[in-house]
């Protein structure tokens, strides 16, 4: 894997590069759609590709783990031949999903011990076990195994958290060099900067994953109920003193105005379920600003869902996507979906244009007005 930086900004931290993987280029910024079960739910991969133009899918390791199980991926000869998505992948570790889903029944130096949120069986989630699991899935970037304390924790359990964190990336580095490539093509293990809201421990935080020769940094512990103050702020320290010439991942986040806000903090790639979960109940993002395609006005209104949309399904009517919506016609879930996480695609490349072309700064300034706006 290989990470080009083509610009920087005056100014602003934002740049634009480019991130080579056997699966393809990843232009960077970039938004990476979720499929956490291995399908972006309710989008055929033909649509993510040629219509979302996604450059890379998430999936997760808690999920796919826990159901289909690690053996069939296995035996379908890894994720991409599994979901038929030939693109770049990049596998979560659990160590989040495990935290917010499963029951934890454990948590010890040796790892997480919980109980599937499925049928309740009880399965133990260690660096070296999160490894070899990743590495049968068969993502090209696999992220650390990591605890992610939450929003408001108090310091004392955060220093806590954040050296378990650091102990536990040290024996996944051990164990990702142990072991091999499954499926003939290079796998990238990202560690991943906890430390909360404190400024001291994610600056300790960076220090210690910069020990380790990683293709790429991800910034965890955010978006977890702190304010977006303090998340932008924690973003920053982290930027600051991470590689330039490595990708950063600031991950679960989020609005578009927190990508925005994020990119000119030095941000290159970004996942989260709003989108597509959004999109479900009826929220649809627009360089405008937010829809309700719910509301009563939308009822007889014929013209298209978004006129700027890049998306085929931007032609359909308010007025009908708001009709399958109210209905709960899967049709409507699809659409909203689709056309959400196409415009969050146009929205980084748009925003990559910019810093190529120097102009990022005044547009973004532009665009988060429109995209706080209610229609
Ligand atoms: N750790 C992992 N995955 C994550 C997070 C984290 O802290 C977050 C936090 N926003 C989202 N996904 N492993």
């Amino acid at each position: 894997m290989n990470f080009e930086l083509l610009t920087t900004t005056e100014n602003s931290r934002a740049r634009a590069g480019v991130l080579s993987t056997d699966h393809g280029v990843i232009e960077t910024p970039i938004f990476m759609p979720v499929g956490t079960a291995g399908s972006v739910k309710g989008i055929h991969t033909r649509d993510i590709k040629e219509d979302i133009k996604a450059q890379i899918i998430l999936g997760n390791t808690y999920h796919l783990y826990l159901r289909p199980g690690i053996d069939i991926i296995e035996k379908a000869g890894g994720l991409h031949k599994f979901n038929g998505w030939d693109g770049p992948i990049l596998t979560d570790s659990g160590g989040f999903q495990v935290f917010s889903l499963g029951d934890i029944r454990k948590l010890s130096e040796e790892g997480a011990k919980f109980q599937s949120h499925i049928d309740g069986s009880y399965h133990m989630f260690t660096p070296e076990n999160v490894m070899d699991i990743q590495r049968t899935i068969g993502a090209d970037i696999i992220m650390a195994f990591d605890e992610c304390a939450p929003g408001d924790a108090d310091y004392t359990y955060a220093k806590k958290s954040l050296e378990l964190t650091q102990r536990w990336l040290e024996r996944c580095f051990i164990q990702f060099n142990k072991t091999q490539a499954k499926y003939g093509y290079e796998q990238s293990l990202f560690p991943i900067v906890q430390g909360n809201t404190y400024a001291d421990l994610r600056k300790l935080a960076v220090a210690h994953v910069k020990n380790f020769d990683a293709n790429g940094y991800a910034i965890g512990g955010l978006s977890v109920g702190e304010s977006e103050e303090v998340m932008y702020e924690m973003t920053e320290v982290a930027t600051a003193d991470l590689p330039e010439n490595k990708p950063r991942y600031l991950m679960g986040v989020g609005t578009p105005v927190n990508i925005l806000e994020s990119i000119d903090r030095g941000i290159d790639m970004f996942d989260c379920v709003m989108p597509t979960r959004n999109g479900r109940n009826g929220m649809l993002f627009t360089s405008e600003g937010v829809i309700n395609i719910r509301n009563k006005k939308w009822e007889n209104d014929h013209s298209p869902i978004d006129e700027n949309g890049t998306s085929f399904v931007d032609q359909y009517s308010k007025a009908y996507l708001r009709h399958l919506v109210i209905s709960n016609e899967m049709l409507g879930a699809q659409i909203a979906s689709q056309h959400n996480l196409a415009f969050y695609l146009w929205l980084v490349k748009t925003a990559r244009e910019k810093i190529l072309n120097g102009e990022f700064l005044g547009w973004k300034k532009e665009m988060v007005v429109k995209l706080k706006q209610r229609l």
